[in-house]
């Protein structure tokens, strides 16, 4: 099993997930939501106690640098299988979760020798990597991207021109009359992120996402007083576009869709010390179940 008081590599984050399988045959299904450029798979699998259900899907790591991100899902899934508290199980049992953890995995490879590495792998000319949270088929390059492949926001050479979000994209909309919730994990700046990130003009649903969103940041306080921020990309961040959420939202219809910018506010930004990870999987474990109890109302 997993420990909370350090990072994981990639092959060990797989290793754990093919022992899940293992153990949980009859509900955990490994999944290839994809290829990357370098060749790996991308990883993830699905948790299912029968048919019939409504999905919960969550993407974590597609920045790589973000590690409390995969941290943070893979918590999520294990108490999903392992927790004893009536809430908890009635989540895991009243929805499929589909479940990637890292779905940039050459990216995540590369920080452990540039921890600060954000995009995949790709070369361009004497240049590496494309910004796979600015390469959705949304508003491509329409804000807050570059196509300058030097930048760490360069959105590569076309919507979907990489094979990660081209395949895991596909994956997604293959599933995605089911989906209720789609949840995209990054850091840092303590925000839950609705879309779109081209303009501030509210998308259909804003009171009720910013009104579930809240309740949820309330629920996430309560632990530790932790506090988070809930609005739209483009007012409580920067205005950004090519994100997977605003596809997901636009393309797919998900009903609801958030981003969260988790721990910390910039003291250790991206460099999260491990001391940290239980206490941020606590918290924010604490504010998914008050998202499911609002999907289940709004759904
Ligand atoms: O710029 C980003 O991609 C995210 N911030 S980060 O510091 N983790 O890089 C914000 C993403 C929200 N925007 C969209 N999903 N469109
Ligand atoms: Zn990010």
């Amino acid at each position: 099993s997993m420990s909370w008081d350090r990072y994981y590599t990639l092959e060990g984050i797989n290793d754990w997930i093919e022992a899940l399988a293992e153990a949980y045959p009859n509900i955990v299904t490994v999944l290839t939501g994809g290829t990357t450029y370098e060749g790996r798979e991308i990883i993830g699998f699905k948790i299912s106690h029968g048919p019939g259900r409504k999905a919960i899907f969550l993407e974590g790591g597609i920045h790589s640098r973000e590690w409390i991100s995969p941290a943070t899902v893979n918590f999520i899934a294990n108490e999903l299988l392992t927790s004893n508290y009536t809430e908890t199980k009635e989540a895991a049992h009243d929805f499929d979760w589909y479940i990637f953890p890292v779905t940039n995995p050459d990216g995540y490879v590369f920080t452990l020798q540039n921890r600060m590495w954000r995009k995949n792998r790709r070369p361009i000319g004497d240049q590496f990597g494309v910004d796979l949270n600015r390469n959705w088929n949304n508003n491509w390059l329409a804000e807050g991207a570059s196509t300058n492949a030097s930048t760490d926001i360069y959105a590569g050479a076309g919507p979907f021109s990489e094979p990660e979000t081209r395949t895991l994209s596909r994956f997604i909309e293959s599933i995605s009359d089911n989906i209720d919730m789609y949840l995209s994990f990054h850091s840092f700046s303590q925000l839950l992120l609705l879309p779109f990130g081209n303009t501030t003009e509210p998308l259909a649903n804003y009171e009720d996402a910013m009104k579930i969103g809240r309740r949820a940041m309330g629920a996430l306080s309560v632990r530790y007083g932790t506090q988070y921020r809930t609005g739209n990309i483009a007012e409580a961040i920067y205005k950004a576009t090519g994100g997977s959420i605003d596809w997901v939202k636009e393309r797919l219809k998900v009903p609801l869709v958030y981003c969260y910018e988790l721990r910390d506010n910039g003291t250790h930004g991206f460099l999260l010390p491990p001391e940290q990870i239980l206490d941020n999987n606590l918290e924010v474990f604490d504010s998914i179940l008050e998202l499911i109890l609002q999907a289940r109302r709004y759904g």
